[in-house]
């Protein structure tokens, strides 16, 4: 149905990175914004396809990084694109809370039933991942009438300011925004690189010292919400040790804690599962979405228990836009693409891919600390050869000859010395191991 031709999917330089024409655009981009916002490349996009980004001077660079993992299905993928025209053609908004449509349900009858766990789910949904974490915050403390929230070194879930106090990094996130919103408890994250005691035993040793915190400092019975993201995404890619996630989740039903998975970044078939959590067979109380739920369009959800969810009186949850129709449209192709495509196991097979040449790179370069992650979510860390100092001139180093050779990737990492892997799903395996062979390059130019 759609009309649009497809960029070819190949890296292609005709300027320089930035080029003129971005350059001039670029002056007006420091004018007219807010001098707090990033960017992560200094370019202006014209278009994009699938996994290739046209700049407006021509270039086709290479998204590694799916705009923050959202991207999964590809960009601008087709059964979203048909489906946010026809939406948008048949009326744009009306307010789920004040006169409903049907796809907000259809999408929530989706999220409950591909979502783990067999007993009764329901769902809500809203503009972005921090508005969906205030949410599952919300739900949480009324469900249990308890006011403490747990959240771990290094995570990251927003900046509001709900979710600026659960995020852990001052700079750039919390820096000056403060005074921040109180009950909100913060235990260690078993994050193995960096981790002081033994690797043999970091998994008992680290749910040991969460479980005594909550004990000590916080009281279990006042403990509503155990919040945690399955794999780490801003601080690292910071994959926990097998059993850690079971652990902490027995302990929170065993305590009558809700276990909420921060699934934004990890979600709709990013690490090569749908869920990050099913990876070792967690079943969370809640789980958070939004980034890959809907191809690019901003909407995100909140999914639990029925009795978790209904606990609230009606009209206690709900704003504006939340679910807004084509939003919704969105993302009603991008499940229909995940499943059709069989992006779950795509992005096991490409994970590989990925795994394999960031070993080999890692192999020959010794800056590369380690390679972590899984499927399409993976990341290295760099750190000064023969040293556990975080190299994050090396970082930038490689970041920035990516770019000037047009392959777009991102960092992150509490110590800001991490590479991470984000490509949309639907990537070509050549050209993935394209950009390979230029972060190749790139590390040999050290
Ligand atoms: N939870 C796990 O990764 C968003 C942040 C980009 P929003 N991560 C990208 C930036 O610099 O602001 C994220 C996440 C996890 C929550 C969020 C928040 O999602 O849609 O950005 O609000």
């Amino acid at each position: 149905m759609t009309t649009t031709t497809k960029l070819s999917q190949e890296r292609r330089l005709v300027t320089a990175i930035p080029g003129p024409k971005s350059t001039e655009a670029l002056k007006r981009r420091t004018e007219a914004t807010s001098g707090g916002l990033g960017m992560a490349i200094p370019v202006i996009i014209e278009r994009a396809s699938d996994a290739i980004l046209l700049d407006i001077d021509g270039n086709q660079i290479i998204d590694l990084g799916s705009g923050i993992g959202v991207t999964n299905v590809g960009n601008a993928a087709e059964r979203v694109v048909d489906r946010v025209i026809e939406q948008v053609q048949a009326f744009t908004h009306t307010c789920f809370t004040v006169a409903p449509y049907m796809n907000y349900i259809e999408v929530c009858e989706i999220l409950n039933r591909i979502t783990p766990g067999t007993f009764k789910k329901k769902s809500l949904l809203v503009n972005s991942g921090a508005e969906a974490v205030e949410n599952a915050v919300k739900v949480a403390r009324h469900y249990t009438k308890r006011p403490a929230i747990v959240v771990f070194e290094h995570s990251y879930h927003g900046r509001t300011n709900l979710t600026m106090a659960l995020t852990a990094k001052n700079m750039p996130y919390k820096e000056g925004f403060g005074p921040f919103a109180p009950e909100i408890y913060r235990v260690p994250m078993p994050y193995s690189l960096h981790w002081v005691g033994p690797k043999e035993t970091i998994t008992q040793d680290a749910l040991a010292m969460v479980t005594s915190k909550i004990e000590k400092e916080i009281g279990a019975h006042n403990v509503a919400a155990i919040l945690i993201e399955p794999i780490q995404g801003e601080g690292g890619f910071v994959v926990p040790p097998k059993g850690f996630l079971p652990g902490l989740s027995k302990y929170a039903a065993e305590n009558g804690i809700l276990f909420i998975a921060d699934e934004v970044q990890t979600g709709f078939a990013r690490t090569g599962n749908m869920f990050a959590v099913e990876d070792e067979n967690v079943v969370p109380d809640m789980v958070i979405t939004a980034k890959g739920i809907a191809g690019g369009l901003p909407l995100a959800g909140v999914t639990g228990r029925a009795e978790v969810m209904d606990s609230v009186h009606a009209a206690g949850l709900g704003g504006t836009y939340g679910g807004n129709p084509v939003a919704c449209a969105a993302a009603l192709g991008t499940l229909e693409t995940l499943e059709k495509e069989n992006l779950v196991q795509r992005s096991r097979d490409l994970g590989k891919v990925l795994t394999d040449s960031l070993n080999k790179l890692a192999k020959k370069h010794p800056v590369i600390a380690e390679v972590r992650g899984r499927g399409l979510m993976q990341a290295i860390e760099l750190i000064v050869p023969g040293t556990n100092e975080p190299n994050t001139a090396a970082m930038q180093a490689v970041v920035k000859y990516c770019q000037s050779k047009g392959v777009l990737v991102l960092t992150a990492g509490t110590y800001v010395n991490v590479i991470r892997f984000l490509p949309p799903i639907v990537i070509t395996e050549e050209l993935l191991l394209d950009a390979m062979s230029v972060l190749d390059e790139a590390f040999a130019s050290l």
